[in-house]
């Protein structure tokens, strides 16, 4: 790649966290959680496909992950002072820097920095890399999940990890690819896996989460599926911290003019 994915991108301020909105199905398609993506503001025409492969290639994936892991505690501490809302927001972490136990140590240094429970966060074991050790990430996947922080499966199917990690890794959240999402009612063979996954998530007590959703069809899909919250392009776009505290603070506006029940993470008592 030609341009330069290294840390001094990462300290010239280059970079910056979108947030995607997650919606729960039994609370009527409340938010309930967002997924953190970084951007590289400056190069702007580069995919983070692209440059977050190029970094987990070139070893500066950790800077990369950390400053989101801070950013995300520093936005949820600004939420909570200024808005009183506690988001629950997902960091997406590859295996390999989740294996690596200073790992769990750095994440509870930044929490306790910020302020922020760990209930609120996250972490997502992306699938785009190996586990080099999958012992060492079933370990870490334990601590993580005894420190109270949640765990997903992301991009459940695609990738490298599947069913493998699906029997070994303690996860809290499972989240289906959204290959087979965007496939249903088209082929068989995804209808029956994201059909599959739900019922294992409910059989294992997981949290089930469908990504991809873009048609109001695959969400009356996924719901009819038993799915408990879904993400996509349909009900929210990954939007810069600014514009995430607007969507927050209109969702409460119109839900406090309505009248109804708090909704469950988003608005605390008292908001
Ligand atoms: O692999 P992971 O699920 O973390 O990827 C998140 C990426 O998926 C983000 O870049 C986000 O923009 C993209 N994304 C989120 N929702 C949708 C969607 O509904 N459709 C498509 N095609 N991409 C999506
Ligand atoms: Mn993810």
């Amino acid at each position: 790649m030609p341009i330069d994915c290294t840390c001094s991108a990462i300290a010239a301020g280059e970079f910056c966290v979108y947030y995607q909105p997650r919606f729960s199905m039994k609370k009527r398609l409340n938010p309930c959680a967002a997924e953190a993506l970084i951007r590289w503001s400056a190069q702007p025409g580069l995919s983070p496909e692209m440059f977050v492969t190029e970094m987990e290639r070139n070893g500066h994936i950790e800077a990369l992950t950390m400053f989101v892991a801070e950013s995300v505690c520093q936005h949820i501490h600004n939420l909570q002072s200024s808005l009183g809302i506690s988001p629950k927001i997902a960091i997406n972490v590859p295996p390999a820097l989740l294996s690596d136990k200073g790992f769990l140590a750095r994440m509870c240094a930044l929490i306790a920095a910020y302020d922020v429970s760990p209930e609120l966060i996250e972490i997502e074991i992306t699938e785009s890399s190996i586990a080099p050790d999958i012992l060492a990430l079933v370990s870490s996947v334990e601590m993580l999940r005894s420190a109270g922080f949640g765990v997903a499966l992301d991009d459940f199917g695609a990738g490298f990890s599947g069913l493998r990690y699906l029997d070994l890794i303690p996860a809290s959240i499972i989240k289906m690819d959204r290959h087979f999402v965007s496939g249903l009612g088209k082929r068989k063979t995804c209808d029956m896996i994201v059909a599959s996954v739900a019922r294992m998530a409910r059989e294992t007590g997981m949290i089930a989460v469908a990504e991809g959703v873009e048609t109001q069809a695959q969400l009356d899909y996924v719901a009819a599926l038993g799915y408990n919250e879904v993400q996509g392009f349909l009900l929210g776009r990954p939007m810069p911290f600014g514009q995430f505290i607007s969507f927050l603070a209109g969702y409460r506006a119109r839900h406090q003019k309505a009248g109804t029940a708090q909704p469950r993470i988003l608005l605390p008592a008292g908001c």
